[in-house]
Formats: structure tokens, C-alpha cells, sequence
């Protein structure tokens, strides 16, 4: 079985387009502890059986907000195969915002460029291509109405899921910052269990940020004085 995760902005049509993928056969539940509606659904393909899970509509993936905490706390611990960002292509740079924090989760992701149809009325002209090359991720664009690109879509999610090496792209924060970042990653490499549960650029990038959720597990380790002597 494949897991695959849907995430997007809201508003961007990830419930329609789990609908298209799932058949609208969805087992609603709650995420543990949390009263936001968790929706799962199977979808089959050439073969291939996957669990569609729909995270909640998200601009970002701070600790700010429960939502946020839930889409974030599902790529990291449960680490599924791949997943589908659900980009709006008529609203492409603030949607773009949420690919770069799912990129630097280092998530196996798959752009779903979707209401591509109001992009193109708009008269945007967007080079799919060579955003999939700067992102280093797949770009299909979908219409989640009309289920176009849907098959694509599909093909792509299983070209990732089978595929070992990533290429990574990463955002640079420039020179003073990148140091800091690399001084609390070797840092975090001594500690096998945290640096075996997160990617340790973002945990050294959230540790800088002050993330509260991080900076509680930070406290848990044996490393924390060493790690945490970076930022005070
Ligand atoms: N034209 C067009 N409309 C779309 C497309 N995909 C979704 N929509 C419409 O966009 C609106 C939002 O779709 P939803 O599936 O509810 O979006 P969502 O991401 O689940 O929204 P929230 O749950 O509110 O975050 C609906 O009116 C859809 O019919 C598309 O590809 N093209
Ligand atoms: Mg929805």
C-alpha cells in the first residue's frame, strides 16, 4: 500500500480532487486528540492500491496554529510515500510558499497544479517545466472539475513513490545563518534517535526559529545544552 498525503491552502480544491481520487468513499475520522476531521479514502491505479489521506488546508507549517501542527506532524512522524501539494495555479506564488516548507520537510512531493482551466482564462502563462526543474518535483497541472490531468497525476504519484534517490532542493538563508544552521546540525547528529526522526536542516532551521514544538523535544535530549548553546 501506498500512503499518500493530500495538502494545500485552503480553498485550493483538495476535497474535490480526494473525492475524484477516492471516489467520494471516504472513512471520516478524527486526528488523535484533536477534534479536525481526519478523511481517508483508497484509490487504485494500474495495480497499485493507495491510501489518500486529506490533510487540513494549511498557508504554512509553523506550530502556530492546530492545523498546522496536524499537516506538519503527519509528513514527519507518519512519513508517507509521497505527497500530492495541491497548488492553485491561478494564485501560484502565495500557494508556493507552503511547496517550500514541504520541500525543506524534505517530503517526497508531487505538484498538483490545479484549476489550471481559471489560470489560463486569466491569461497566465505558466512554464511547467521549468518549475519542476528549479523545485526539483514533478508539476502536473490538474482541473479537479473536469478530473483533467488526473491520470497524470496518478502516474507521476507512483513514479515518486518507487524512486529512491531525491533530488534536494534547498533554500539558502545566507552566510551568518547558514553557519549557525550547520553548527546546530552536527550537533544533532550526536543524538541518533532525534536526528533519526527529523531531517536535521529543518530541525536546526526550526530550532533557530524557536519553535516551540521542536524546542520541547529538543529539551528531551541528552544533547540539549550543546544544541541549544547556538542560539543563547
Ligand atoms: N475551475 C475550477 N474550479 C475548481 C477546481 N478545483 C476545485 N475547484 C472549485 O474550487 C472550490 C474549492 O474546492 P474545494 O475542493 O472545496 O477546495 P478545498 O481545498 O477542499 O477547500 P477548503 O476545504 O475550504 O480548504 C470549489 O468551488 C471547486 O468546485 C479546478 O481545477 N478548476
Ligand atoms: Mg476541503
Amino acid at each position: 500500500m501506498i500512503e499518500v498525503a493530500l495538502i494545500g491552502n485552503p480553498n485550493v480544491g483538495k476535497s474535490l480532487l480526494f473525492n475524484v481520487l477516492t471516489g467520494g468513499k471516504a472513512h471520516v475520522g478524527n486526528w488523535p486528540g484533536k477534534t479536525v476531521e481526519k478523511k481517508e479514502g483508497i484509490c487504485r491505479y494500474k495495480g497499485e492500491e493507495m491510501r489518500i489521506v486529506d490533510l487540513p488546508g494549511t498557508y504554512s507549517l509553523t506550530a502556530h496554529s492546530i492545523d498546522e501542527l496536524i499537516a506538519r506532524d503527519y509528513i514527519v512522524k507518519e512519513k508517507p510515500d509521497v505527497v500530492i501539494d495541491i497548488v492553485d495555479a491561478s494564485n501560484l506564488e502565495r500557494n508556493l510558499y507552503l511547496t517550500l516548507q514541504l520541500l525543506e520537510l524534505e517530503a517526497n512531493v508531487v505538484i498538483a497544479l490545479n484549476k489550471y482551466d481559471i489560470a489560463k482564462s486569466l491569461g497566465y502563462k505558466i512554464d511547467v517545466d521549468e518549475l519542476s526543474r528549479i523545485l526539483g518535483v514533478r508539476v502536473i497541472p490538474t482541473v479537479a472539475t473536469t478530473k483533467e490531468g488526473i491520470d497524470k497525476l496518478l502516474e507521476a504519484v507512483l513514479e515518486a513513490a518507487k524512486e529512491k534517490k531525491r533530488r534536494r532542493v534547498s533554500i539558502g538563508y545566507g552566510k551568518a545563518a547558514e553557519k549557525l544552521i550547520s553548527r546546530i546540525e552536527r550537533t544533532i547528529l550526536k543524538d541518533k534517535d532525534l536526528s533519526s526522526r527529523y531531517p536535521t536542516r529543518w530541525l536546526a532551521i526550526k530550532i533557530l526559529e524557536g519553535d516551540e514544538e521542536i524546542l520541547k523535544e529538543v529539551e528531551k535530549s541528552r544533547f540539549r545544552n550543546e544544541i541549544l548553546e547556538v542560539i543563547r
